[in-house]
Order: C-alpha cells, then structure tokens, then sequence
C-alpha cells in the first residue's frame, strides 16, 4: 500500500516540472493505456506541457481511450527533445527490459523518474517508486492518488482509469478484483463513467478472426498433470489462416482457464520476431511471476508472461517443466 505522503510526494515533484513525458511499457494493455491517460490528465493540472509516450501503437480495443488525444510515438524526433523534459512519469512497469528503448535516454539524462506500478519485477532506476502490488491495476493507483489529493478527474480521465481496472481484474472477476477495487470503480462511476459502455468497447467488439483463432486455440489444448495444467498454442500457420491481427491476439489466455480441472496453464504465440510469447496464468497453484523471471519475464502470481528465444516445441517443453517445478 502506498502511504499518503507517498503520494502527496509525487504530485509536490511533479509540481515543479513545466514539460514531461507519460511512458508505458512496450505493447501497452488497457491497464497501461488507463494509467497513462490519467496521469497525463492529473499532470496537465499543473504542468505545462505533458507528452504520453508509446513504443508501440495502442491496440483498436483501446483507441476509444485515446481517441480524442492520440498519444506520441516514440521516435528519433521525440527522443531529441529529451533534454527538453523536466521528468518522466513511468506507469504499470518498473522493468528496464519492458522500457528498452528509453532506458538509455533515461540513464543519460539524470532526470527525475516516478514511478507508479503493481508487478514484483522491478529493477528500474526511478527517483521515486510508488509500487503496490496489492492495487488490482496501476490505473486503481493513479485513481488513489488524484482522489487523495483532491485532484480533478474527469469523465475521459475516469473512462480511461475505470477502463484500466477492468482490463487487469478481467472485468472484475479475478481475485485482485477486491473491495478496493469496487469502491474506486464506484467512484470513477460518480464522476461519469458509464460501466456498460465500457464493457462493449472492451469486450463485444471482437472481430470474427479472433474467435476463430480463439475456437483453433482452445481445439488444440493439450493437458498434464491429470488435467489440471494445460498448454495452448498459436503457431503462424493458425493466425495466417485465421487472418488474425494482433489486436485480435490479446489477452486469449484467460479462456483456457475456464476449463474447471485446470488450475495453471500457458498460452505459447509465435511471435513475427521468431521469439515465442510466453503468456503464464494460474488459480494460485502456482506463482507465475516466478516462472516467468526463469525466462527473464515477470508479472503476477496468477497471470504473468516472457519471450523465448527458441521453437513452439522447445518452449513447451520448458514452460511445462519449470511450471511443475514451480507447483506450490
Ligand atoms: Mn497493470
């Protein structure tokens, strides 16, 4: 839990800042999108000029958070105006390998660097790092933090916040979906926020190649350890003939786990790059953060993720061994 002063300590930085930047990890989720958008609302508050930062483009789930006021990609011309900014607000990652492209810009810089996160990995060095690994979302944080200081939200704000929470509780239903949770999203909603709306945008706007994939995936499911762990995969061979896109490609894993004997699984994508996408999820029979940092990834005890460097098979073989090396 963050403290009070904790918070009021960033916003009393921030205060002093005329220009700064908003960054997320790369392949931004709802989550990051949210937080971005709000804290680049509460900055904007009292500093002058506020940039939100992408290193990669926000999904079509997503655009209606930002639809308004894209945020900036990252490039050559934007890294020139580094020595132009005050600080730098990093939202829902404190992992140098998910901020590669800044982190040297960063560490050349000396500037001031807040952080606001929720996941375990953390080895970014930050001026200040408020992590709360019990806070469902890092939108639930910056929430918080504009309430507790009596910040002004307004509906895109609270739409962008409330939206982050539902993406990382899968709308309310994981278990970091507590009462925390529910009291700021009744919050969000006295500021606006209409939750039906935002449950269509994010989850009854699919495209048919997504349950096609989805349908492929779940047909190919293999099963260990008497069912209770199942690995699924998504070669390039089913994403061509599916025509899928990789904003049809996010968050699949979380339907494996509908399957009532399974209690930990993983969800393996080959990747454009070669690598192949290692997404880790578990009802808590297993500590996936710590499965994913074997492979130089992180996260949460029940939903984190890595890449490998290597085949389909080679990672399956690897993901499933160390998963039941890691069953508590
Ligand atoms: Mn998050």
């Amino acid at each position: 839990m963050i403290t009070a002063e904790q918070y009021t300590e960033a916003l009393r930085l921030a205060r002093g800042w005329s220009r700064a930047w908003v960054i997320t990890h790369t392949r931004p989720d709802g989550d990051a999108i949210g937080a971005m958008v709000g804290v680049r609302h509460v900055l904007r508050q009292f500093v002058e000029d506020v940039t939100a930062v992408v290193f990669d483009p926000v999904l079509p789930r997503y655009e209606f958070l930002v639809a308004d006021d894209p945020p900036t990609m990252w490039s050559e011309s934007v890294k020139a105006q580094a020595a132009r900014i005050d600080g730098v607000v990093v939202v829902d990652t404190c992992a140098a390998a998910q901020l590669e492209p800044i982190v040297e810009v960063l560490d050349g810089l000396d500037l001031p660097v807040v952080v606001f996160d929720h996941h375990q990995s953390q080895d970014l060095d930050a001026s200040l790092k408020l992590i709360d690994v019990d806070a469902s979302a890092t939108s639930l944080m910056i929430a918080e933090w504009a309430m507790a200081n009596d910040v002004n939200l307004d509906k895109a704000a609270s739409v962008a916040l409330f939206a982050g929470i539902a993406a990382d509780t899968g709308w309310f239903r994981f278990s970091n979906a507590d009462r925390r949770t529910y009291l700021v999203a009744a919050r969000l909603i006295e500021r606006g926020v209409r939750p039906v709306e935002i449950y269509h945008r994010l989850y009854c706007s699919d495209r048919p190649q997504r349950l096609a994939l989805l349908g492929r995936m779940l047909n190919g499911l293999e099963f260990h350890d008497g069912g209770r762990c199942a690995i699924g995969q998504i070669t390039r061979e089913m994403i061509e003939a599916c025509g899928a896109e990789p904003g049809d490609m996010e968050e699949l894993a979380t339907d494996i786990g509908r399957i009532g004997s399974v209690t930990c699984w993983a969800l393996l994508t080959e990747m454009p790059d070669g690598r192949v996408r290692i997404n880790l999820r578990s009802k808590g029979v297993v500590d996936m953060a710590r499965v994913a940092e074997t492979f130089g990834g992180g996260g949460h005890p029940r939903a984190a993720g890595a890449r490998f460097q290597g085949t389909l098979q080679e990672a399956k073989a690897q993901v499933l061994s160390r998963i039941l090396a890691h069953l508590l």
